[in-house]
């Protein structure tokens, strides 16, 4: 059984979260490792070296997932997966996933080192796309992986240079021969920084995370007219600029009617042509809602397509409105859940329970695998930022709950 005396190694849980922070590293301090592309295959490589020398068996399934894998003693016993994910955003921080990823490899390492051999497997996980930032869908590997998204409808998303999903993970060797679909697992732990300021503003070290709020998102385009902006009076223009930012006032205008609970944000918008002297032809643009009570969102996704149905209307011009993907608060098992409390109680962290506002991997592992997450702070709660940012001992700590609440549950 696990207990307090059996320690992770901060500080070369740091050094290995620096080591993957060079890869991508942006001059602001963050870090831009785009799924599927030359960096991110740079960020895999390093990972699949670091489990290859702890002796782990790595495998890449059919979306680019990485399994690696730690023999237990008994070899019926089902798999604990933790992990998370080693895309950015853009412009993204240091920690946002790779905190999950890297501090999997520390229980690893830790185990190695404690000559530990756990009962059951132990598998730690690199999802591929968790952003959804380059082709739309977040939580794109794990989706796939739990059935959620249709392999042959991601391999064929595109992104803004009409590159697919099946082509980049071809480009970058990591269509991998294992089936994208959910094999039996025991259960899944995801260490994340919070992205919000709750733990810190609180003082607390420790975030239980008993679920993850629902989402909705689509994509948008507009189809007006290229015109010179020299020539063309206001009653010859079909300026699809100026409906777009109708619309994206209307979100900003359904977000704030809900309160502090709402969400609601346009982070694409692509302008074609995209020249200062002439009048916007089309627009493309994200819109997503969310909202940690699912009839809301139900509300939201029926409300949004109705009211920018009626502002296209009256701009006179054709709105497309693609739904991505839409998905329900997923509460995390309690079971799990539990195995964190107690891991943060023994090793008396100040923790609370707490719903998270972001999407997460573990969100669609939940509907095959009983899940949970453990959060940590970030400072000033900043996150999809170049400037986030954790304390080693915060690193450490949550490092520590993982390495706890893995062994209870691999060892039960
Ligand atoms: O968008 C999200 O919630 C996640 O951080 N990608
Ligand atoms: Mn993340
Ligand atoms: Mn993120
Ligand atoms: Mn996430």
């Amino acid at each position: 059984m696990s207990g307090t005396n059996q320690r992770i190694d901060g500080k070369r849980l740091w050094d290995s979260l620096m080591a993957m922070a060079e890869i991508g590293a942006t001059p602001k301090g963050g870090v831009r490792r785009l799924t599927l592309t030359e960096v991110d295959k740079a960020g895999r490589e390093r990972f699949r070296s670091w489990c290859e020398a702890l002796g782990l068996a790595v495998r890449v399934d059919a979306i680019g997932n990485m399994f690696a894998r730690r023999e237990g003693r008994d070899p019926d016993r089902l798999p604990v997966l933790m992990g998370s994910h080693l895309d950015s955003q853009p412009s993204g921080g240091k920690f946002d996933g790779a905190l999950g990823v890297i501090a999997g490899l520390e229980v690893m390492r830790s185990l190695n080192d404690l000559n530990i051999q756990t009962e059951a497997p132990i598998e730690l996980v690199n999802w591929t796309d968790e952003e959804g930032s380059r082709f739309g869908h977040s939580l794109m590997g794990s989706g796939a992986w739990a059935g959620v998204y249709p392999l042959d409808k991601v391999y064929g998303l595109q992104d803004v240079d009409g590159v697919s999903v099946e082509q980049a993970l071809t480009a970058i060797g990591y269509k991998g021969e294992a089936p994208a679909k959910p094999f039996p697992a025991d259960a899944y732990f995801e260490l994340h920084i919070e992205q919000g300021p709750i733990l810190e503003q609180e003082g607390k070290r420790i975030g239980i995370v008993t679920g993850a709020q629902a989402q909705v998102w689509w994509d948008a385009r507009i189809l007006g007219q290229d015109a010179h902006a020299g020539t063309t009076p206001p009653s010859a223009r079909k300026d699809a600029l100026v409906c777009a930012a109708r619309i994206i006032d209307l979100v900003d205008r359904m977000m704030r009617a809900r309160g502090e609970d709402g969400r609601g944000t346009v982070g694409f918008l692509q302008v074609i042509p995209n020249s200062r002297n002439v009048v916007p032809g089309e627009v493309r643009f994200s819109v997503e809602f969310r909202h940690p009570d699912t009839a809301e969102i139900e509300r939201l996704a029926a409300q949004f397509p109705r009211e920018a149905g009626f502002i296209a209307r009256d701009c006179g011009l054709p709105l497309e409105l693609t739904e991505l993907f839409r998905f329900p608060l997923q509460p995390f098992d309690a079971g799990c859940v539990d195995l964190v409390r107690q891991a943060a109680a023994r090793l008396g962290l100040p923790a609370r329970e707490i719903v998270s506002g972001a999407g997460h991997d573990a969100v669609y592992v939940a509907r095959s695998v009983p899940t949970a997450m453990i959060f940590t702070p970030c400072k000033d709660g900043l996150s999809h930022n170049e400037a986030e940012s954790i304390e080693p001992e915060e690193a450490e700590a949550g490092c520590q709950v993982l390495f706890e609440a893995v062994l209870a549950r691999a060892n039960r």
